[in-house]
């Protein structure tokens, strides 16, 4: 795998790792991490040895504290539209990643931290993690589509409660919004993460990237829509050597082994 600046990548038996890495400023995102990251989720969508997707930041203090405040803070109101929607690009790709991404959040995950996350199919949390969109004390608003994928994930009133008031969170109050899909002891946070890719791998490889893609495109879609959209799906799985395999082992009592096609 290619070397970046700000990203560790480590694949191993199917799981992607992706470590972002700017130490010094608590992992904050700058145009380079964005850039790096946009080139890696390329090369990973053509990686068929990689089934699933995990990241995380480096350290025990921070999965992402941000976008970097030092480089936004001199942009003029161009560069930040630019910025913007280079960013928003990036997390596009990463939510329509053909692989399922899992985030493990290891500490605080702010504003385009937080966002980052949400951008992921399924957030864990270590117990000292903290989520929050502060951008309102900083005079700006979420520029990575924060103001759409929170609502999404935990309905408009507390989305809006968060994005009004900049308040930080901790993981169980993450947990009791619905923000994350489970929490950890700090230790277990990646073993957890892993342990779940390899649930996820134990699957119809097929199937689950076609469940990925009804869950994105269909909520975008009118209900109507999103249902066709579903049979078509549904339909293409018949066209797999997985539902084959899947179906007979159950009929045969036995366990499925599926062969990713
Ligand atoms: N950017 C740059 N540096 C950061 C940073 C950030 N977001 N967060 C932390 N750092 C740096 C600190 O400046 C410090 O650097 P040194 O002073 O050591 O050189 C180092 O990391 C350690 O941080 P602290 O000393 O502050 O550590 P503490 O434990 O005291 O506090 C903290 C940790 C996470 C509570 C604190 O660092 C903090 O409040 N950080 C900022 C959190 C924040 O406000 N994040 C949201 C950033 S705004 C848009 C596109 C994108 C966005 C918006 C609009 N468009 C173009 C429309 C996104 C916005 C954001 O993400």
């Amino acid at each position: 795998m290619k070397q970046y600046t700000s990203l560790l990548v480590e694949c191993n038996a199917g799981i992607g790792v992706i470590t972002l890495s700017r130490p010094k400023a608590l992992n904050a995102l700058n145009y380079e991490m964005l850039k790096e990251l946009d080139d890696l989720l390329d090369r990973l969508a053509q990686d068929e040895t990689v089934k699933v997707v995990v990241i995380t930041g480096s350290g025990n203090k921070a999965f992402v504290a941000g976008a970097d405040i030092t480089e936004m803070q001199k942009l003029s109101a161009l560069d930040g539209r630019k910025w913007g929607k280079f960013g928003q690009a990036v997390f596009n790709k990463l939510e329509n990643l053909p692989q399922p991404v899992i985030a493990a959040v290891n500490g605080f995950a702010l504003g385009g931290g937080c966002e980052l996350a949400m951008a992921c199919d399924i957030r864990i949390a270590s117990e000292t993690a903290r989520f929050g969109q502060p951008e309102v004390t900083l005079g700006i608003t979420p520029g990575f589509a924060g103001t759409q994928r929170l609502p999404r994930l935990i309905g408009k009133g507390r989305a809006k409660e968060l994005l009004f008031t900049g308040d930080i969170i901790d993981a169980q109050e993450a947990y009791r919004l619905g923000l994350v899909n489970k929490v950890t002891i700090p230790e277990e946070l990646i073993s957890t993460a892993r342990a779940l890719a390899e649930k996820i791998m134990s699957r119809a490889e097929v199937a689950v990237k076609l469940c990925k893609a009804a869950v994105n495109e269909g909520l975008d879609m009118d209900s109507e829509s999103s249902i066709a959209y579903e049979a078509e799906v549904f339909g293409l799985c018949f066209a797999t050597l997985d539902q084959k395999e899947g179906m007979t082992a159950f009929i045969e009592k036995r366990k499925a082994a599926f062969v990713g096609r």
